[in-house]
């Protein structure tokens, strides 16, 4: 049977504003995580998911990360992506202080060593307190995985999701047309 080309349009704007408040935190501890964490933002906004974003330093601004990972369950935030780089505790300490999800973003920061200690502090979780962890640098991955968070109670981010698996088929389909159209022997196909 052909396959059926996907509907997903990639959109980095036009999206709705959730009318509830945010389902989705984004934190990072410092405006030099943005260029990173922004990923998150924009993966996001693909299923019309607005998340809110801003800066909370575990080691800065302790008194502040207690009141956002406390407060966010009763503002609605159903999901928390926490990016950090070098001793990138921030994850770890939201989850520390909430229930909701927690989705940690090793950031490979200027301060990191070649980003293995971000990506240790934020993957080598003790029992009882987990942070899922994504790859160095990986926050569109967080974003989706928020998305299919959200999906598991939501038939339309469901429904975009369904669409962007599509999508990704059909962009990988188009490379094995380029590339057996170069010429190299391809039976498969
Ligand atoms: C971490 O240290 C931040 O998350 C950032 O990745 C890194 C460097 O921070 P800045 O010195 O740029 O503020 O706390």
């Amino acid at each position: 049977m052909a396959k059926q080309t996907s509907n997903f349009k990639p959109q980095t704007s036009n999206f709705k504003q959730d009318a509830n408040g945010p389902l989705v935190g984004i934190v990072m501890g410092s405006e030099s995580d943005l260029d990173i964490m922004n990923g998150a933002a924009e993966m996001l906004r693909q299923f019309e998911v607005e998340p809110e974003l801003t800066i909370v330093s575990a080691h800065r601004t302790p008194e502040r990360l207690r009141e956002y990972a406390q407060k966010a369950k009763e503002r609605g935030v159903k999901v928390i992506i926490a990016g950090a780089g070098g001793a990138a505790h921030l994850p770890g300490m939201i989850a520390a202080n909430t229930i909701l999800p927690v989705i940690g973003v090793p950031v490979k920061s200027s301060n990191s060593i070649d980003g293995w200690d971000s990506m240790l502090s934020i993957l080598q979780m003790p029992y009882g307190v987990p942070v899922a962890t994504v790859a160095l640098n990986g926050a569109k991955n967080a974003g989706i995985l928020a998305a299919q968070i959200l999906a598991l109670h939501d038939t339309s981010i469901a429904g975009k999701l369904e669409a962007f698996k599509e999508y990704q088929d059909d962009i990988v389909m188009e490379s094995v047309k380029n590339v057996k159209n170069l010429g190299y022997r391809n039976e498969f196909d």
